[in-house]
């Protein structure tokens, strides 16, 4: 019997993981400056039912895609072979192999409701469901790090988006009810909880439905940007410059950069301040410190947009007790933190706002705290 018919016969093993989207409280553009960030898993989440196969064919279905299947020969992916939204899965097929486990082909079939180009990490829920699946059904024993740390390298050297390791971490890593406080250069990792319900709050997430792409070049060149500074300043990555060195350190860089180590250094000690008002017990204290990011992301990072801006400031005016935006910016969407009677208000006014200034309507919904990739039963 050959493999191929082994798996029409159902013979080799079949599961259904899922692997979440997410949203970022605080610590934007600081993951790949060795920083701090503070994501939640949304329960929108990338289901893949998944069955090895022995031939040596990846073969792919999206619910969301049209055209039907993809079919790839694993021996012959290489980065820049797929195009699409298939570059996803094939893309944790090749990292793995290339990473040296003996791993072939499965029929993959996923079904994601976090919506695409939102900045809600689509992609990353992606990677990291196929990772999980592959993961489990090989029997490869990689724990959560190691299974981020590889999705983050299926996007960085197969999709060719230079990331950092929020998106992968959070969607394998964050747990029901909690936020996760990532270090980002070790990895060390605590679960904050996030009791919104109990403390009469809620997130309502703005999906500005401006479409966000990573792979444009402004991320890379951002990142570059970090990069030469932290070079030009001596340190290993501008996490490493404190606030209190922060002016000085300023002085010595060129104007272009100024900007780009302002945000870095003044983000993570926002991230800081937020698990300490979360320690605390403080969830509504989150809300100045939401919008004075977005401002450091409108003014120095400059990553914000028309549309973001407007449901930020529509927010905040129509009494949320802060906003930003989430994600990579250019686009995509906006948090807001909210007394849960103010739900329905915030998100109508923002709505609203968007129709007078000839916007189409944003789409909102509010986020509870989920959990990350795990297989389901
Ligand atoms: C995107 C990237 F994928 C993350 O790694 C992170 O840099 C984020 O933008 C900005 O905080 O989601």
């Amino acid at each position: 019997m050959t493999g191929s018919q082994s798996v029409r016969d159902g013979a080799a093993p079949e599961g259904i993981w899922a692997a979440p989207g997410r949203v970022n409280l605080i610590g934007e553009h600081t993951d790949y400056n060795d920083g701090f960030v503070l994501p939640v898993a949304l329960p929108h989440a990338a289901r893949a039912t998944v069955r090895l196969r022995t031939d040596g064919v990846l073969r792919l279905v999206s619910e969301q895609a049209e055209g039907g299947a993809v079919e790839l020969a694993v021996a012959d992916l290489a980065p820049g072979s797929v195009d699409g939204w298939a570059k996803y899965p094939a893309a944790v097929v090749w990292t793995l192999r290339a990473a040296g486990y003996d791993v072939g082909g499965a029929d993959v079939h996923i079904d994601s409701d976090v919506p695409t180009g939102a900045g809600l990490s689509s992609s990353a829920a992606i990677e990291c469901v196929v990772a999980a699946a592959y993961n489990d059904l090989h029997g490869l024993g990689l724990d959560g790090p190691a299974l981020a740390r590889l999705a983050q390298r299926a996007e960085n050297e197969f999709v060719g988006v230079p990331c950092g390791i929020m998106d992968q971490m959070a969607s394998v890593c964050c747990a029901e009810g909690n936020a996760l406080f990532l270090d980002t250069r070790d990895l060390a990792q605590r679960q904050v909880p996030l009791d919104l319900a109990g403390a009469g709050l809620r997130l309502l997430v703005v999906d500005t439905r401006v479409k966000h792409d990573l792979a444009d070049g402004a991320y890379a060149e951002l990142r570059a940007g970090c990069e030469r500074a932290a070079a030009l300043l001596g340190l290993a990555a501008l996490r490493d410059l404190a606030p209190a060195a922060l002016d000085t350190a300023l002085a010595e860089l060129p104007d272009e950069l100024r900007p780009l180590v302002r945000h870095v250094v003044t983000e993570d000690a926002r991230v800081e301040q937020a698990v300490a008002l979360l320690d605390a017990g403080d969830l509504a204290g989150l809300g100045p410190i939401l919008t004075a990011g977005h401002a450091s992301l409108r003014d120095d990072y400059r990553v914000s947009c028309p549309e973001t801006d407007l449901a930020v400031e529509a927010a905040v005016a129509a009494g949320a007790l802060g906003a930003r935006m989430t994600g990579g910016g250019f686009g995509g969407s906006v948090i807001a933190l909210v007394d849960a009677e103010a739900l329905d208000t915030v998100a109508e006014a923002v709505t609203a706002a968007f129709t007078a200034a000839g916007y189409a309507a944003p789409r909102t919904f509010a986020a509870t705290p989920a959990a990350g990739a795990r297989r389901l039963p």
